[in-house]
This record gives C-alpha cells, sequence and structure tokens, in this order.
C-alpha cells in the first residue's frame, strides 16, 4: 500500500478485530468476549413493544405452572427477601457485550422455592409485561447467578431497562433475560418463548454461538 514504510505490514483489521484488540490493550481477558462479539461500554436499549408503567403497587409477579402453591408477590415483598448484588458481562445476540455490569435482586431459585416446583417441572418461562416470553431449563434459571433483579448500579432499575424487575440470566443470551417481568411459569418440557418461535436458538449459549436455529 502507498505510504507504507517497507518491511512494515499493512494490516486491515475489520470493525471486530480491532475492538477485541483494543479491550486486550485495556487488560480485559479476551476469553471474556464471546465469539462474533464486541464489547461496547454504552448500554444499549433493546426491545420489542412498548416500555409498560406502572403505578405504585401496580407491578406484581406470579410463580405459577408446575408448583405445590402458586404465590404472588408485590415489589416490596420481593425486596424484603433475602438479595444478592452480583457483577456480570452480558452478551446480547445482535453482538454487543457489555462487562461487570452489577445487579441487585432475589436468586430466581428462592422464588421458585417458596411456590414449591413439583418434580416433573423441567423448564421455566419467563412471561413479561405484553405477551414477551422466553424459554430456558429449569437448571439455568436456578444458577447462583440468575436473578429477579430490581436495581442496577445500585439505583432503580430504569422502565427501558426492564424496570421496575427484570430477569437476568447472564450465561446466555441476553433476550433469555425478560424485562418487566410478570411472571415465572414451571413446566414439563421445553416451550419455545417469543424470539424463540422467530428463528433464535432453544437454549442461546454466547460462547458457543447458540443464535439461531440449527447453530
Ligand atoms: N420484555 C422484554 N424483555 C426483553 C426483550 C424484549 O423485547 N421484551 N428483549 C431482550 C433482548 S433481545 C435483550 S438484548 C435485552 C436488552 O436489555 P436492555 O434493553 O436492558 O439492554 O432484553 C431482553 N429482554
Ligand atoms: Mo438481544
Amino acid at each position: 500500500m502507498a505510504g507504507a514504510p517497507p518491511g512494515v505490514q499493512t494490516v486491515r483489521m475489520g470493525f471486530f478485530d480491532r475492538n477485541r484488540q483494543e479491550l486486550i490493550a485495556k487488560g480485559y481477558d479476551p476469553a471474556r468476549l464471546p465469539p462474533g462479539q464486541y464489547l461496547t461500554d454504552r448500554f444499549p436499549v433493546l426491545h420489542v413493544g412498548d416500555v409498560p408503567e406502572y403505578g405504585p403497587g401496580e407491578w406484581d409477579l406470579t410463580v405459577t405452572g408446575l408448583v405445590d402453591h402458586p404465590i404472588t408477590i408485590g415489589l416490596d415483598d420481593l425486596k424484603a427477601m433475602p438479595s444478592v448484588t452480583l457483577t456480570f458481562d452480558i452478551h446480547c445476540v445482535t453482538k454487543w457485550s457489555k462487562f461487570d455490569t452489577t445487579w441487585t435482586g432475589v436468586r430466581v431459585r428462592d422464588l421458585l422455592a417458596q411456590a414449591g416446583v413439583q418434580t416433573a417441572g423441567t423448564h421455566v418461562i419467563e412471561h413479561a409485561e405484553f405477551g414477551y416470553t422466553t424459554n430456558l431449563p429449569l437448571a439455568d434459571i436456578t444458577t447462583d447467578e440468575a436473578i429477579v433483579a430490581y436495581a442496577f448500579e445500585g439505583e432503580e432499575i430504569e422502565p427501558i431497562h426492564g424496570g421496575p424487575v427484570r430477569v437476568v440470566v447472564p450465561h446466555l443470551y441476553f433476550w433469555k433475560s425478560a424485562k418487566w417481568l410478570r411472571a415465572l411459569e414451571v413446566r414439563d418440557a421445553d416451550h419455545a418463548g417469543f424470539w424463540e418461535r422467530n428463528g433464535y436458538h432453544m437454549y442461546g449459549d454466547p460462547f458457543r454461538e447458540q443464535r439461531h436455529w440449527g447453530d
């Protein structure tokens, strides 16, 4: 290429390679970034449809399906439960990843335990406002890290990011983390949720690039 001094190799790096080089230069372990993703400091907003508005006391959460006794709890009850504050990397299937996001909430498994999951239960569907749903195995929503979150970076979650309450399941693509969560339904088989019916992978492991059907 004109202008390159003799002996200097001109490497044309694409956006993703450059982003990965920058991440290494910043001292991050590149193994944290799944294949095909780029790191961003921004917090993109991604959802279908409107952002719901709740008056005081209007939001509640139901645990239903294959449970011994379905429960419905409000925000104050949720906040009175034992909570955890955890820092995660999140990975959206549209290829952005964000490192070190900090969430406070209640472990999903503690909520499920209150309702008493029946032995036949193998999967959970997260039901969000306006009919958004997403499905995952019971084992994936009962890890130490799977939470029903009500705070982000120590503040109430902004409505656009799912406030007052959203799921965060950090080891799967972020579409598996429903914003404006309203119900957790225990099922005895895997049933496709909103995006899973529309081409997205049933499981969605970012490190195996399970973006679409057949990946
Ligand atoms: N209720 C609801 N939850 C949702 C979605 C949605 O459309 N509706 N989109 C999912 C997708 S694809 C992503 S990447 C994340 C985006 O969360 P954010 O807007 O806080 O970044 O929310 C997930 N949860
Ligand atoms: Mo996403």
